[in-house]
Parts: structure tokens; sequence; C-alpha cells
């Protein structure tokens, strides 16, 4: 049973061992994220509690997130700009080199701020309703995020220069296409989606979680031979662990799950 808790004013926390549920709840403001919202998740997942495996990240109301509160930026200077830009780029990095996998929920408005959120989260699952759009060139900003660091990386560099210059935006399904999203289900089935998902990544060895959040992204930066050479490293200490040596017993024995086939892209 789950033991539902406030994280700080807009972010829910509930933990169904071994899952946590983290929700966006300010849905007046369309889940607009102000500073206590992104230091309460970088907070959080730079510490996660030891009986949390995997996380679920997703929001209340009909959008995951209309991005920056658009509110704090009004009277800023030049320079609490850059720091505010910083002050969100260590909680995005806690999310994504951290040691919980996070699956987020996408549905309605993943603008902005939102997208460098949601794609800072490892696994996305997106609702028909969701699209993505970076208006930044309408408000007279840039991204601050980690965006120009993390969406080039997904889509290419030219698909994000198109949002941002055309304000082009971009639904659900070419987001599937593209790899915003991983999952597309039907509307109101990402919650259920997510949290089999996290209850599936919970079951992994944690060392081998921890070996894809903490090596792929570090390889994919890498030469090929620089990257090998990790890959061996990493490769020899998850399989030294005691985890591997009882699970690769498990199989040989004939009392683990085999692979099947799945039922395609969702
Ligand atoms: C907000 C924000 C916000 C809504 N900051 N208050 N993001 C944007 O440029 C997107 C701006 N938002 C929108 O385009 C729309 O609100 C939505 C398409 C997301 C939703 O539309 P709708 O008609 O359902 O809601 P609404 O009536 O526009 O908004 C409801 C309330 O939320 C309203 O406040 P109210 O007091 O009048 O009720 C809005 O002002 C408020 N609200 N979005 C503050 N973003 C680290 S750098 C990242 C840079 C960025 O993220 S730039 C992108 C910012």
């Amino acid at each position: 049973m789950g033991n539902p808790t406030r994280l700080s004013e807009h972010v829910r926390l509930e933990v169904r061992d071994p899952i946590a549920i983290l929700t966006l709840d300010r849905p007046d403001k369309r889940n607009a994220l102000d500073g206590g919202t992104v230091q309460a998740l970088g907070a959080f997942f730079a510490d996660p509690p030891p009986e949390v495996s995997a996380a679920v990240l997703t929001s209340s109301g009909e959008h995951f997130s209309a991005g920056l509160d658009l509110s704090e930026l009004t009277t800023t200077t030049v320079f609490e700009g850059v720091l505010h830009s910083r002050s969100w780029h260590q909680p995005f990095d806690n999310i994504q080199l951290g040691t919980v996998p996070v699956v987020s929920v996408l549905r309605g408005a993943v603008i902005g701020g939102g997208l460098e959120l949601a794609i800072s989260t490892h696994i996305r699952v997106a609702e028909p309703s969701a699209y993505y759009a970076l208006p930044e060139g309408s408000r007279g900003i840039f991204v601050g995020g980690g965006g120009s660091v993390r969406l080039p990386r997904l889509i290419g560099v030219h698909r994000m220069a198109d949002m941002m210059l055309t304000g082009r935006v971009i639904d659900a399904r070419s987001g599937l296409d593209l790899g915003i999203s991983q999952y597309l289900v039907g509307e109101g089935e990402g919650l259920a989606k997510a949290v089999e998902l996290a209850m599936r990544i919970a079951e992994n060895s944690r060392v081998t979680n921890y070996a894809v959040l903490q090596t792929l992204p570090r390889i994919a930066e890498m030469g090929p031979h620089e990257g090998l050479f990790v890959e061996s490293l990493m490769a020899a200490i998850s399989q030294g662990s005691d985890e591997a040596k009882s699970l690769l017993e498990e199989f040989l024995a004939g009392r683990a799950a085999k692979v099947v086939r799945n039922e395609g892209t969702r």
C-alpha cells in the first residue's frame, strides 16, 4: 500500500515498494515548474529512499507541464538568469545520471522546461494528447534546463532548431517516431503502463540498472575505443556481483523466465 506524502508544495510522493510515484501537482497553473518543484525533484533523486528501485513521474490534470513558471523570470538580472538555468541543470542530471530509473507519463502540454524535464527521464510513456513544443523563441528566451544538450541527441539539431525557430508543435505519434517517447498508449492508460514498466525495471539487478544509467550516456559521448574499454569494465563489475551469479544459476537450472515475443511499440 502506498503512503502519499508531499515532497514540496507542488510535488506529491507515494512509495509503493519497490517503486516511487512522483506527481507534479499544480494543475491550475498547468504544472508550470517553479524553483521549489525543480529543487524538490533534484533532492529526491540525489538520495532516493533505499527501498525504491524505480520511479514514475506523472502529473495531475490534463497537462504534463507548461514548462518554466514564467512569473519567475520577469525581474531577473542577466547574472541571476545564469544562476537560474544552472539551478535546473543539477536536478535534471540527478534524474538522468542517478541511481533510480525513471519512467515519465506524458499527456497534454509537454512544453519548454517540461520537455527538458521529460527527456531527463529514462523511459517516456505518452498518451495521444501529448504534444511537444519549445515556445522559448516567442517568449524572447532560450532553453535553460539542459534541452540544448539532451534534445539534439534524441531528435537532431535540425529538428530542435525547427521547433525553436518556427514554434513547430510535435504530436504524440510523431514524438514516438522521433524517440521523444518510447511508448504510446491509449488516453488515460499512461500511468498504469508506467507503473507496469517501473515494476519490471525494479526486478532487474540493481547493478545492471546502475550500469545502464551511468554508463550508456557516458559511452555515447566517448570515442569507440574508450567506450569499448569502459564497457568491458562495467561488464566485469556487473558479472562479478552475487546477484548476477544467482540469476545466471537460476537460468541454467531452468527456473528463470524466458524471453518472450512482445506486442509491438505499445
Ligand atoms: C503559467 C504557465 C507558465 C500556464 N508559467 N504560468 N511555457 C510556455 O510558454 C507555455 C505557456 N502556457 C501555455 O501555452 C498554456 O498555458 C497551455 C497551452 C500550457 C495550457 O493552456 P490552457 O488554456 O489550458 O491554460 P491557460 O489558461 O493558458 O493557463 C492556466 C493558468 O496557468 C494561467 O494562470 P491564471 O492565473 O490566469 O489562471 C496561466 O497564466 C498559467 N500558466 N503556463 C506560469 N509556463 C529552464 S528554461 C525553460 C524555458 C521554458 O520552459 S519556456 C516555455 C514556457
